[in-house]
């Protein structure tokens, strides 16, 4: 039997369905008499909400007829594109011309967009606070002063890493359905069992007795759906009141405005090296634009910064750090988890720093990593009290030195021809795959193992993952295994799919619970036998006794004989998360008339311990790199001065097409395992991580000129050629 872990299958699980056409997505769910909700959003970024008059007969819901655990806002609203009220009906294009009907009468209020601004206090980015910065924190160890005493150089400079917006290819909806006595919630979400803890709070005391929330197939997500919105919250509640069901899906323009925006952090450092390029230490402000002061959300927004604060030393030893960092209000749309949530720009930060200083020395930016780079590590605590659980660093860039000899003599023959050609290098280290993870495992009477997991896999292929640990440890082909996640009646309990966990979280639970199975069945085998359960081999997805065989199907139908269910769950928490890391390079070529660039060659080393499915894998390093290569080249979140979304479609918010997708060579290192049943760590993050970096170095090495800012437009590279 060929072994299932490590096969690079085919996403057999989720794809039928959705190349046949069949796969449901929110928008697919109607039922007869369902109303649909269109949401009255603000139209400014600051304003006082004077009066909403709803037209007359109109089922027309503002905050002051609702639960205030809803979140519309009711006095004052603090970005454009928050929601202020919804009308219903029967069809959608009734309730659009409804909604024009409801009349908002604002008093608009100075709007706090620029972050420099915010930091000054002048104007408020809501009434009742005393400051715009709303959380602060202070990240020290070492001496700084003494790293800066001793430097041959000190760099200084401001580096962005810019807002951007998360373009799940869905936007998010949801559907509501009361019978009486149990609301069904069909949402485009990560975060089933988050929705239904949140219903449960608000609804048992209008007569609701019990919730369910399912997850259908869902078009992307990038950590943008996990937060709890209060779109999904308030169809759900008006269900419950009108008896009706109820729909409401977003247009792209208002999921840009009201969805949650990602990244927005600066860093104003200075950094002390010494002659052969070692970091001696960092001093610096790190600012996070909160985007909008909603405080259930900016207290978990702020811990990407203070976690990306913490992440700026670790994979390289450097003693001396002090970093301020501040949470500002502004009136943009607030800023929630984006792939990698605080690791990317933790990592751009560093990553530019070294190459910043490497330029100012006179180094090679691939030598100054080697000068840097912690060697082997296992179970270490960084300075700042972060931890990697493993890791041969030294060996990975010793591994990945000859590739990047390679770009460079290809880049060396480009600029021989007269063109503008670079090389950039970024290591990434991070943090993944965190929390607890539910999953059960069970035998059914036709012989079939039935997998169902906590998780909420919205694209990645989690699922096929899942029946390859249950083949394997089954020892059966995995197209034996069926995989059911994301509705809150399959399982007690869950996990969301975020953070790069969800294989080996999710999956060592599925592992956990197989293997309970099959001893269990080894019991039920025995005892039918009357051996003891030591003798019974259970082998090829059968079990073996001289006294007899069984198969699978057998064995399920007497343990069902004998009152033993042939199932199993297992929660699964891992302690504290696992730490992955690699190398990625790339080759740029930039058109010196028209400044655009033009990725030629993109390599990447990882080291995500055991891959599971290198195909899926894979793809998440395909998808990833070109999702931090956009942030790098293309994306730009433009606001005008009163706070108007002026990107707020795909014809002004540039994300890649397939033309500009990029070739890319990824190589799965596996030098070392994380201490999971699986010995994986996370990928889903990773590659998104390492790319942005990665671009910007190699456009910087193509023009010979330092970048602060993102994106490296054309406008940017030609100003920048010419100066
Ligand atoms: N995998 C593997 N071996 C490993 C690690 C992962 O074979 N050692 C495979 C897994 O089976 C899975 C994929 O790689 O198919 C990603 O697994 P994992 O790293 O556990 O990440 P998650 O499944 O938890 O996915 C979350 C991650 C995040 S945080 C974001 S954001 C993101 C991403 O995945 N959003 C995505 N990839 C996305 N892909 C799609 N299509 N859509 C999104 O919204």
């Amino acid at each position: 039997m060929p072994r299932e872990i490590g096969r690079p299958v085919r996403r057999i699980i989720e794809d039928p369905s959705l190349i046949a056409g069949k796969g449901r997505f929110v928008y697919d769910i109607d039922f007869k008499g369902t109303l649909y909700a269109i949401f009255i959003r603000s139209q400014y970024a600051h304003a006082k909400i004077k009066s909403i008059r709803c037209p007359e007969g109109a089922l027309c819901y503002t905050a002051k007829d609702l639960p205030d655990l809803i979140g519309l806002a009711k006095e004052e609203a603090i970005y454009q594109g928050q929601p202020l009220a919804v009308v219903l009906a029967e069809d959608e294009y009734k309730a659009r011309d409804l909604a024009e009907q409801v009349e908002v009468e604002y008093e608009p209020l100075p709007a706090v967009i620029d972050v420099e601004e915010a930091l000054k206090n002048v104007k408020k980015a809501k009434s009742d606070l005393d400051s715009n910065i709303v959380l602060e924190d202070n990240v020290e160890i070492g001496d700084v002063n003494l790293a800066f005493k001793n430097a041959y150089k000190v760099v200084e400079a401001e580096v962005v890493n810019q807002r951007v917006i998360p373009s799940a290819m869905e936007p998010r909806g949801a559907v509501a359905y009361f019978d009486g006595r149990r609301l069904t919630v069909w949402s485009s979400t990560q975060n089933v069992f988050g929705l239904k803890d949140t219903l449960l709070q608000l609804l048992p005391k209008y007569g609701v007795n019990d919730v369910r929330v399912v997850q259908p197939f869902v078009g992307g997500a990038f950590g943008s759906k996990i937060y709890i919105y209060p779109e999904e919250v308030l169809i759900s509640y008006l269900a419950v009141l009108t008896g009706k069901p109820i729909k409401w899906f977003n247009t792209r323009t208002e999921e840009f405005m009201s969805t949650n925006h990602g990244r927005d952090m600066r860093l104003k450092f200075k950094a002390a090296f010494d002659k052969e390029g070692k970091l001696l230490g960092i001093e610096g402000t790190l600012i996070m634009d909160l985007g909008a002061p909603i405080r259930e959300i900016y207290e978990d927004s702020f811990g990407m910064a203070t976690t990306a604060a913490r992440l700026l030393v670790g994979r390289y030893k450097v003693n001396a750090l002090k970093v301020k960092v501040l949470g500002v209000a502004t009136n943009k749309t607030f800023i929630g988890p984006y792939r990698g949530a605080g690791r990317p720009e933790a990592t751009y930060f560093i990553e530019r720093i070294l190459n910043l200083g490497a330029r100012a020395l006179g180094i090679d930016q691939f030598e100054i990593r080697e000068v840097n780079i912690i060697d082997e590590v296992s179970h270490y605590n960084t300075p700042t009290g972060m931890y990697y659980d493993s890791g041969k660093y030294r060996e990975t860039l010793k591994i990945a030195k000859p590739a990047y000899h390679e770009l460079l003599r290809k880049r060396d023959e480009l600029r021989a021809k007269g063109k503008l050609a670079g090389v950039g290098v970024a290591i990434v280290s991070e943090i993944a795959s965190f929390g607890t993870g539910t999953a059960r495992v069970q035998l059914t009477p036709n012989g079939r193992i039935q997998v169902v997991s906590g998780f909420t896999p919205h694209g990645q292929g989690d699922a096929t993952a899942f029946a390859q640990i249950a083949a394997e440890i089954f020892e059966i082909d995995v197209s034996q295994v069926d995989v059911l996640w994301g509705d809150t009646d399959l399982i007690s309990h869950g996990g969301l799919t975020g953070g790069s966990t969800t294989l080996t979280v999710g999956g060592s639970a599925v592992y956990e619970a197989s293997i309970r199975l099959k001893e269990k069945l080894l019991r039920v085998v025995g005892e039918k036998l009357g051996v003891r359960p030591e003798e019974v081999e259970y082998k090829n997805g059968k079990f073996h006794h001289k006294k007899g065989e069984m198969s699978l199907a057998d064995a399920a139908r007497e343990a069902l004989r004998m009152g033993v269910y042939p199932e199993e769950e297992y929660s699964y928490t891992i302690r504290p998360y696992t730490s992955p890391y690699g190398i990625h390079m790339a080759l740029v070529e930039v058109d010196k008339e028209t400044g655009s660039v033009k990725v030629l060659d993109y390599k990447a080393f990882d080291d995500v311990g055991v891959v599971v499915n290198p195909l899926l894998a894979e793809g998440q390093v395909h998808g990833g790199a070109l999702q931090g290569i956009s942030q790098a080249l293309y994306e730009e979140t433009v606001y005008s001065p009163e706070g108007s979304l002026i990107t707020s479609n795909f014809s002004d918010y540039v994300i890649p097409t397939a033309m500009e997708a990029v070739k890319i060579e990824w190589k799965s290192l596996a030098l070392a395992k994380s201490d999971t049943p699986l010995g994986s760590k996370g990928i889903g993050e990773l590659p998104t991580i390492a790319a942005t970096p990665t671009i910007l170095h190699a456009v910087e090495d193509a023009i010979g000129k330092n970048i602060y800012t993102m994106p490296t437009k054309s406008e940017l590279i030609l100003k920048l050629l010419n100066s």
